[in-house]
């Protein structure tokens, strides 16, 4: 196994390991401010499945306290930002583009526009959450229909696995999108933002070894290597770590098994200040 993945694999255990070593007072290396009306040169894009914490993620890194004022909704629509990243050598003018989860003919031709014309992202951040999504319409949504869980731990790790192949289908999507020739020429990071984190913080071993190859294997490290050998279609710089941008209980549906959140505010905060370093690096 390359070290491209003992790196990212380091990367991911830095940002576990600065959660124990907050302090509330430690200044992040980044900051983060949204603009008006101001010119952005740098485009990044944020993908992900509907429900998966793109939203909360935006939110959480252009907030100063992690998660306050964000209003759980669906996003129907595309949401645009302007953002000043200053660090301390570093000053980007960001376009953020977070792309609205839900399926559509529009949204996936919406989608393949962005990554074609010339405004290609230069740096994609794709979030992903262990199959904790959160199904927006409730009992009414298919996948439950059709699995009609127990309300148990054992019923909801069956709507989990389910969603999380979906995840690892729309991670292989994404990775069509980065073979497009405009994306190869443009793209020069990518970081796969493992969210609600703070719902699996006790398998944290195990949900890295998912999404880092190195360990036992898993779909989602065939689509990295697919990505990496052959053509060629990732970026230079990747990293894969683990994010809260709003750490609260889950639930699939009401009366389904309640997974509660084993983080605080505070060391949500610390996975986001990890994000700042490492989205530092990548500018
Ligand atoms: N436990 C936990 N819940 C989270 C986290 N981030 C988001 N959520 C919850 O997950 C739900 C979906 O989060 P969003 O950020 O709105 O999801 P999204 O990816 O923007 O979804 P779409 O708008 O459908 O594309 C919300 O109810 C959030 O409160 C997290 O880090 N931890
Ligand atoms: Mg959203």
């Amino acid at each position: 196994m390359g070290s491209l993945w003992d790196e990212a694999r380091d990367t991911w255990d830095r940002a576990v390991s600065s959660v124990d070593q907050h302090r509330d007072w430690s200044r992040p290396s980044l900051r983060a401010r949204r603009l008006w009306l101001r010119r952005a040169n740098v485009p990044i894009v944020v993908t992900g499945r509907p429900g998966a914490g793109k939203t909360a993620l935006f939110e959480a890194l252009t907030d100063r306290v992690s998660g306050l004022g964000y209003t759980t909704r669906v996003s129907a629509d595309w949401e645009r930002h302007r953002v000043l990243l200053r660090g301390e050598a570093t000053s980007v003018r960001a376009a953020f583009l977070v792309v609205p989860g839900q399926d559509s003919p529009e949204r996936t031709r919406s989608v393949a526009r962005t990554f074609k014309n010339r405004a290609a992202p230069v740096g994609v951040i794709h979030v992903v959450c262990s199959g904790f999504n959160e199904l927006w319409s409730g009992p009414a949504d298919g996948a439950l229909r059709d699995l009609d869980p127990a309300p148990t731990r054992e019923g909801n790790e069956r709507v989990r696995r389910y969603l999380l192949d979906l995840e690892v289908q729309d991670f292989a999507e994404l990775g069509q999108l980065l073979r497009e020739p405009a994306v190869r020429r443009r793209l020069r990071w990518l970081i796969i933002a493992v969210a609600k984190i703070d719902l699996v913080w006790d398998e944290l071993g195990e949900v890295r070894d998912h999404y880092i190859p190195g360990g036992v294997s898993s779909p989602f490290h065939r689509v990295l290597d697919g990505l990496r050998s052959g053509e060629r279609s990732l970026p230079p710089r990747i990293a894969i770590v683990p994010f809260s941008g709003h750490p609260e209980a889950h639930q699939y549906a009401p009366g389904l098994y309640r997974t509660p959140s084993r983080l605080d505010g505070n060391q949500a905060t610390a996975l986001r200040d990890n994000f700042y370093d490492v989205l530092g690096r990548m500018l």
